[in-house]
């Protein structure tokens, strides 16, 4: 953000828009230690201040200014397939890990999170509870909703929250990182914040994160398709719920609060245990070695937390604009083959 927030055009633009693009900053003109350090605050935001958008977007995703974005979850054709489009863990030699595939959405005729009001927060969730009565008529989708709204029918006790944050179902505490806190996107806590959990917990929404929704699916299993299959027929039957649109940018494809998430808002990752990797017990080495293969590494509890025991680490491909939906899940298949052989060599060579 701040290596591309330019005097020169912030002066072209009306006091409104000086405001405005100022919110988008907030972030990391609080945070020095932000990797990004902005956030959209209206859907239309990456298109009203494009001059400072396509910058941003080009350093951090490594595209031209004028990239645009195609959005395509169908995985034929590939590069790194396998023949057989049977993205198995298994066939890597690797057990069943824990698996997951989440998208960001935000509904068309809200703010985004950064810039809504306390009333727009408990309209959301109402909103969405309306659209969740009728997930819950489906035997796929069947579940229920939990609230964090104070009086909201579906309220659920403190207890009961951490719990659903352990099991790795709802989302941290928003009003403890500072990111959040300072873009507003944590305004409000826990107003308009819930999850939406399928009976079988494989199928989940968040409402009211970083994101208006975050919807997702997981699984322990080997096979990679479960996941990514499974999410892509949900979000077309929550897509065609009456009353959601979804926010889209023509040139940007899915419209999400952070530059990093933009485009399919996808983060596909496994739970794999790296003991070689961490074995000084930090993620430094496993750092070391994923960013070349494309990789991020994430902590047992997601982002900003620490590696689990015997080194189980959150990993996912980087990627998320400019890529499809098809490429990332294939791209975490092939980054985890040559993840497994780093962390094999590892083992060789502290064993020789
Ligand atoms: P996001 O993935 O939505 O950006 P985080 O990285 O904070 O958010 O992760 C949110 C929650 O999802 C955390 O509890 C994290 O442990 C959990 N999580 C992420 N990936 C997996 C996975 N493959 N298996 C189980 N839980 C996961
Ligand atoms: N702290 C923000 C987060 C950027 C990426 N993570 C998200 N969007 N959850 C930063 O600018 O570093």
């Amino acid at each position: 953000m701040a290596k591309h927030f330019d005097a020169d055009y912030y002066n072209t633009l009306s006091d409104d828009d000086k405001k405005a693009l100022i919110k988008c900053c907030q972030s990391g003109i609080d945070n020095g230690d932000s990797g990004m350090g902005c956030y959209a605050m209206q859907p239309a935001d990456y298109d009203r201040f494009k001059p400072f958008f396509s910058k941003v977007l080009a350093d951090y995703h490594k595209v031209s200014e004028d990239a645009k974005h195609t959005n395509n979850w169908d995985l034929s054709g590939v590069e790194g397939l396998p023949a057989d489009g049977c993205l198995d863990l298994a066939a890597l030699g690797l057990p069943a890990l824990s698996m997951r595939v989440r998208v960001g959405r935000n509904l068309a005729d809200f703010p985004l999170p950064g810039a809504m009001t306390k009333d727009d927060r408990v309209n959301l969730e109402k909103k969405m509870c309306e659209a969740f009565d009728k997930l819950k008529a489906m035997p796929e989708y069947g579940g229920g909703y939990n609230s964090l709204t104070p009086e909201h029918p579906d309220h659920i006790s403190e207890e009961a929250y951490q719990q659903l944050v352990k099991d790795h179902i709802m989302f941290k505490d928003m009003a403890a990182d500072p990111y959040l806190a300072s873009a507003g996107i944590a305004a409000d806590w826990p107003y308009g914040r819930g999850c939406y959990v399928s009976e079988d917990r494989g199928f989940i929404i968040w409402v009211g994160e970083e994101d208006h929704l975050r919807i997702m699916c997981m699984r322990k299993g080997t096979v990679l398709n479960e996941v990514f299959d499974r999410l892509k027929t949900a979000l077309d039957v929550v897509n065609d719920i009456e009353g959601l649109s979804f926010a889209m940018s023509p040139d940007y494809g899915v419209v999400t609060s952070c530059p990093t998430n933009l485009g399919t808002g996808m983060r596909a990752s496994v739970h794999i245990g790296l003991p070689n990797l961490t074995a000084d017990g930090t993620d430094a080495k496993a750092k070391e070695v994923c960013r070349p293969l494309g990789l991020s590494v994430r902590g047992i509890g997601g982002e900003h937390t620490p590696i689990g025991e015997g080194g189980v680490c959150d990993i996912s491909p980087s990627a998320r604009f400019c890529i499809t939906e098809a490429q990332i899940i294939t791209a975490l298949y092939t980054g985890i083959k040559l993840l497994k052989e780093e962390e094999d060599k590892a083992g060789e060579a502290s064993s020789a």
